[in-house]
């Protein structure tokens, strides 16, 4: 196979997987899932390793915007290994979610037999299932296969997964309509982004970083990690307001900065981006709409035009990291598909 031809095939066949997920979610018996686990009186806590933590973060950040209620994100191994601080013994107790594309994870088996334990329920999200499946009383099994060491189709689908679950658990029939436009609204944006990220990555940077806010915030640090894990090349993500204490140190003309920009918070953070510009940065602007003076300052704009709920655009702003980070991979001599150093599952000696 070519190289980078898996996991290409996997990020353009996302308007298809969803597809497929959404079918299986309409048909989902969510009672089983989260009975007696209101979020009115548990804090769901969602926890993960690498995508799958990044996953968590969004995902907490989307329980928090649907149901009004806290929700919080951890790494598996801070519960091992600061569990006061992961789960303090006081305030609405938690309930856990695990999440695992492979379920097979160390870390996150070990912090399912620390929770069996401590008879502590929780739900298991995965789409290998393995032993996550078997270990976990709730249990929701994704039907996505994905072959790639890097998470692309399946962090999406998990995601759309969890704001789904978040969704119905407060009643809010139309976010999840407006989850069932997001395939459609893929499919429309990949023939022509696609090919312009190809070019794009033919230009070259040294560095980069990618900015965000609020609930883009963990889909900024899964955009870095894709070019990390797809082209071993360094990439870093910031709050996009705290770009401007310190970080912009960084910025000249071997710097690449994107900009996934909020719409609730388009003028401050779209502001921040034309500054690096004018510092030497290169820049890439992701938006829903995209305004004139943004357009002709970044190198490369990328306009979604969506028109669901800002929430529910979360997993299709991500998409254009990932192809970014296989081509600046494929630029560079590397094959994203068996990227350097990394494994499919991170396993430990026990
Ligand atoms: C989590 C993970 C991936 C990473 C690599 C190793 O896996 O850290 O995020 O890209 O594939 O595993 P999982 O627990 O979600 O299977």
């Amino acid at each position: 196979m070519k190289p980078g031809a898996m996991t290409l095939r996997e990020v353009y066949g996302q308007p298809e997987t969803w597809k497929h997920c959404l079918k299986f979610l309409d048909g989902f018996d969510f009672g089983l899932l989260a009975n007696g686990k209101d979020p009115q009186s548990w804090e769901w806590l969602f926890v993960g390793c690498g995508t799958s933590y990044y996953l968590a973060q969004a995902a907490a950040a989307s329980f928090i915007d649907l149901t009004g209620f806290p929700a919080r994100a951890t790494p598996a191994s801070e519960i091992l290994l600061s569990p006061q601080l992961a789960i303090p013994p006081k305030g609405a107790p938690a309930f856990p979610v695990l999440i695992s594309r492979s379920g097979h994870t160390s870390e996150v088996l070990e912090v399912a037999e620390v929770l069996k334990r401590r008879k502590i329920e929780f739900i298991g999200i995965t789409c290998d299932g393995n032993e996550l499946a078997e270990l976990s009383p709730r249990t929701l099994q994704l039907p996505v296969s994905e072959e790639s060491t890097v998470m692309t189709s399946s962090f999406t689908s998990m995601l759309l997964a969890l704001q789904y679950t978040a969704a119905r658990l407060s009643g809010n029939s139309g976010f999840i309509q407006a989850l069932h436009a997001l395939p459609d609204a893929l499919e429309r944006l990949l023939p022509g982004y696609g090919p312009q990220l190809e070019e794009f990555a033919h230009c070259s940077f040294d560095d980069v970083a990618f900015l965000a806010q609020g609930a883009l915030y963990p889909i900024a640090s899964e955009t870095a990690l894709k070019v990390m894990e797809s082209s071993s090349s360094y990439a870093q993500f910031f709050h996009t307001l705290e770009f401007r204490h310190g970080p912009k140190s960084i910025v000249s003309e071997k710097v690449l900065v994107g900009g996934l920009l909020s719409e609730a918070g388009y003028a401050e953070e779209s502001a921040v981006l034309l500054e690096m510009k004018k510092l030497g940065g290169r820049t890439l602007a992701i938006a829903n709409r995209i305004t004139a003076d943004v357009r002709s300052s970044a190198d490369l704009s990328i306009e979604l035009d969506l028109p669901v709920p800002e929430l529910a655009r979360l997993i299709v702003y991500v998409v254009w990291g990932q192809l970014l980070g296989a081509y600046v991979g494929l630029e560079r001599g590397f094959n994203p598909d068996s990227p350097r150093n990394l494994s499919r599952v991170v396993t430990l000696a026990g």
